[in-house]
């Protein structure tokens, strides 16, 4: 089996709105996302969560909710990018522009899909019911899916 290495992504959802930044430098530089990254050794995949939304955005939350899991392949990388995904409705602070992202609220009806990972369109509709999800995506590069599975779960 194929080596894999843990990642975070956090969305802040309120009723009517979206919290995303455009990711400014690195992996995904140029399209709009959540806020995440790598997990670092000796921490939780929450905490890891909550310190890479107050790194990125400058807020803070109490708790954080599981919504999704998903495995990403490349084509050509040997390493597996395993993705947990979650949402939050409360955050505390005023997001705040940084080195690695610029925040703006979206309302839900105007996601800028055509700006983010093709596979966001899949998988968006679900954390906007707050249903739980698994997936995985294999890309042959960066806006091109050729193999994806996804379907809610119970639990996760
Ligand atoms: P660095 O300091 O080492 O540059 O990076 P980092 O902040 O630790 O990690 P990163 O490379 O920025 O992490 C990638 C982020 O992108 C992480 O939050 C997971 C997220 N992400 C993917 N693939 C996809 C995807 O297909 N869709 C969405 N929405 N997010 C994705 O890695």
């Amino acid at each position: 089996m194929d080596a894999s290495r843990l990642y975070t992504l956090v969305l802040v959802l309120q009723p009517q709105q979206v919290l995303l930044g455009m990711k400014k430098r690195g992996f995904g530089a140029g399209r709009w996302n959540g806020f995440g990254g790598k997990v670092q050794e000796g921490e939780t995949i929450e905490d890891a969560a909550k310190r890479e939304l107050l790194e990125e955005s400058s807020l803070t939350v109490d708790a954080l909710y599981k919504v999704g899991h998903i495995v990403f392949e490349f084509v050509g990388v040997p390493e597996l990018m395993d993705v947990h995904i979650f949402y939050t409705d409360l955050v505390h602070g005023t997001p705040r522009e940084s080195e690695e992202m610029c925040p703006q609220w979206f309302q839900l009806d105007q996601i800028p899909f055509e700006h983010m990972w093709p596979d966001d369109s899949y998988w968006f509709p679900l954390l906007l019911q707050k249903k739980k999800f698994q997936g995985y995506f294999k890309f042959q590069d960066q806006d091109t899916i050729l193999e994806h599975s996804l379907h809610e779960v119970d639990e996760l």
